[in-house]
């Protein structure tokens, strides 16, 4: 149901002065795109990488993350919470400084969910596209819009047609539907898992389940929530596991990666 498609990406480039790829600073690796980034440079499109939703991330960590694309990969790296509408002013400066052109077409790029629209909407005012947490339901961007944003600079908003990369959970959340994903219970126990990993506490925090084995916490969940099956009260998982899926999109979950080399 996605476009998950490289020449449109390309034909979008072709038509932009600058590309932001925005990725979701809870974890960048995961969520950005090397064929992406590679493309934009064999294209010699201006490029700016952003932080997005770091909001839900300690300020020490999203520095951490700024240094360590600077440093490691010498990519200019912006953190911005779309949401709370915090670091745009002084991405709109950084634009202006890689181009004074006028009109300034500035293409928003990202695998699906990071944040893109919500970005756009933080400059182009509150109504300007609509927004939607879950691949697939309404506000979803079916395709590319054009949006001025003032000053000259026009932000292009591109649906989620970068295709994925990370690891396999996420290629699964970020490209379907909750829906229609069709093994809800191994996906979410994958996110669990890396979840866990990272931050042995968040179920606790989220659900007050002190627990990081994957299968306690979908049947504790189900049971708390009251979904049992009628005839034998068993848990019913899939709904667990559908919620736990909609939560981490949502950023209920807290849950950060480190870049490599730093400790907590
Ligand atoms: N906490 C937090 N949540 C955010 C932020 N930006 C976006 N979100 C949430 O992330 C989800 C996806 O946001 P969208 O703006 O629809 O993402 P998108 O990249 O346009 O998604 P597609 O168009 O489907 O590819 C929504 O639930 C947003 O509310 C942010 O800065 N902080
Ligand atoms: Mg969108």
């Amino acid at each position: 149901m996605l476009l998950a498609n490289w020449r449109l990406v390309k034909e979008l480039l072709e038509t932009v002065d600058v590309a932001l790829e925005v990725v979701d600073v809870r974890d960048p690796i995961t969520t950005r795109s090397k064929r992406f980034e590679k493309l934009c440079n064999e294209l010699g499109t201006k490029y700016v990488l952003i932080l997005n939703k770091s909001d839900l991330v300690p300020r020490d960590v999203v520095r951490a993350w700024v240094k360590y694309f600077e440093e490691f990969e010498g990519m200019k790296a912006v953190p911005i919470s779309a949401q709370k509408r915090l670091g745009t002013l002084k991405l709109r400066k950084i634009i202006r400084k890689l181009s004074d052109k006028k009109p300034l077409i500035v293409g928003v790029f990202g695998v699906p969910k990071v944040g893109k629209s919500t970005l756009i909407n933080t400059w182009a005012g509150r109504h300007a596209t609509r927004t939607s947490p879950y691949p697939g339901t309404p506000g979803y961007t079916k395709k590319a819009q054009l949006f001025n944003v003032g000053g000259g600079i026009y932000l292009l908003d591109t649906p989620g047609i970068i295709p994925a990369e990370g690891d396999e959970a996420e290629v699964i959340i970020r490209m379907n539907p909750i829906d229609v994903i069709r093994n809800p219970v191994a996906t979410a126990m994958m996110l669990i898992k890396k979840i866990t990993t990272h931050n042995p506490k968040a179920f606790k925090e989220a659900y007050g389940i002190d627990s990081i084995d994957s299968d306690t916490i979908l049947r504790e969940l189900a049971i708390r929530r009251g979904w049992v099956y009628k005839s034998d009260k068993e848990p019913v998982i899939t709904e667990s596991a559908k919620l736990i899926i909609r939560d981490y999109l949502d950023g209920k979950i807290r849950f950060y990666v480190l870049p490599p080399g730093k400790s907590p």
